[in-house]
């Protein structure tokens, strides 16, 4: 099959992927033109629903989608593949200590990151979504020998949307209109929405909303909170949103960024110039220039961000070393 485009996704059966499966099959992920193979990946308890998403996905039609594989065992399922989307991992139980499910997502991720080395593409594009996202996607990253590693991301875009979204409302603006949302750190509640970078049709969006208070106070927080408010609401985490900002992340990766835009990725951060651990995956601001992608960098930042900048950053490196074991020896 010439000019076919392998997309596999792990934790197929999830909600997340019930809403992204469709969505790609129909051409918004890589454009109404291109083919596609879509590789289904999920638990092996998981087989019985798998085949169910694979019908769906047969009598929906598509025409750009070519071969659908399904199954569990990641060195057949990522062979030849052209980007990753991983989403699958386990929910944190109740009362679990975020120790032990560090260790217990990790274990996915340093298989994953194996079979990738090996079978998938050299350059192919990775995307953890499965939580603690950063560091399933260091420990991944880590195992993953002969990847590009800067190809090997952990998916914020869901937090930027989210910013974009209030700024706008606050402001009494459209999303379209609000730009170089910045996300830094870590996709937990610490991360850091950098209000002081946003712009609201051109202008500084804390000129446009001159509450010095409400962003400090009130947008910050909610905006860190909003996963946990959507769970307390629809009884069940985010699904829909995070498989728009899936599309979106990988639609921004493939399109030249425009003219004062970024998009917010945790990426590895060596050679940084944030003074940012150089190991860790941290989310920063990123553009596409001339098909390159390119970390913004220099950006001026105000000191209480960079307070919050750091308080992120500590956030990674005790995550990083709580799985110290689980990490292999190619960063
Ligand atoms: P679900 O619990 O609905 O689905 C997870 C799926 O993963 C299940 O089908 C499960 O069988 C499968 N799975 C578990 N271990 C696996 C393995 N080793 N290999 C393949 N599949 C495996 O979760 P869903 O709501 O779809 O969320 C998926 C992940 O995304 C969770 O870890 C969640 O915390 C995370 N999220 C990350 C977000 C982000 O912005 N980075 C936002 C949304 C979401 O909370």
């Amino acid at each position: 099959m010439e000019n076919v485009v392998r997309v596999a996704v792990t934790g197929a059966c999830g909600q997340i992927a019930y809403n992204l499966l469709f969505r790609i099959a129909s051409g918004e992920l890589l454009g109404k033109k291109q083919p596609i193979a879509l590789h289904l990946l999920d638990i092996p308890e998981s087989n019985q629903a798998l085949e169910g998403v694979k019908m769906e996905l047969q009598d929906s039609a598509f025409p750009l989608l070519q071969e659908i594989k399904t199954g569990s065992d990641p060195y057949k399922l990522f062979k030849e593949v052209d980007i990753a989307l991983l989403l699958g991992a386990k929910p944190r139980a109740l009362g679990q200590e975020r120790k032990d499910l560090l260790h217990e997502n990790g274990h996915i991720f340093i298989n994953q990151g194996k079979a990738l080395g090996e079978v998938a593409k050299r350059e192919a594009i990775v995307l953890v979504v499965g939580n603690p996202c950063n560091t399933n996607a260091l420990i991944l990253a880590s195992h993953a020998k002969g990847l590009n590693k800067n190809h090997i991301f952990a998916m914020t875009r869901l937090d930027q949307n989210r910013a974009k979204g209030f700024l706008a409302e606050k402001s009494g603006s459209l999303v379209k209109d609000v730009t170089n949302m910045v996300i830094w750190g870590n996709h937990s509640s610490t991360q850091v929405p950098d209000f002081t970078q946003a712009k609201i049709s051109g202008r500084s969006a804390q000129e446009v909303i001159q509450e010095k208070e409400w962003f400090e106070s009130v947008f910050i927080p909610k905006v860190q909170g909003r996963g946990a408010e959507i769970i307390k609401a629809r009884g069940k985490s985010s699904a829909a949103s995070a498989a728009a900002a899936v599309i979106d992340t990988l639609v921004s990766l493939r399109e030249e960024t425009v003219e004062g835009e970024s998009f917010s990725l945790g990426a590895f951060s060596q050679g940084n110039s944030y003074g940012i651990d150089p190991e860790l995956i941290y989310s920063f601001p990123f553009r596409v220039e001339f098909k390159r992608l390119k970390q913004v960098n220099s950006l001026p930042i105000d000191p209480f961000i960079l307070k919050k900048m750091k308080e992120t950053e500590k956030e990674l490196i005790e995550e990083r070393q709580l799985v110290e074991n689980l990490l292999g020896d190619c960063l």
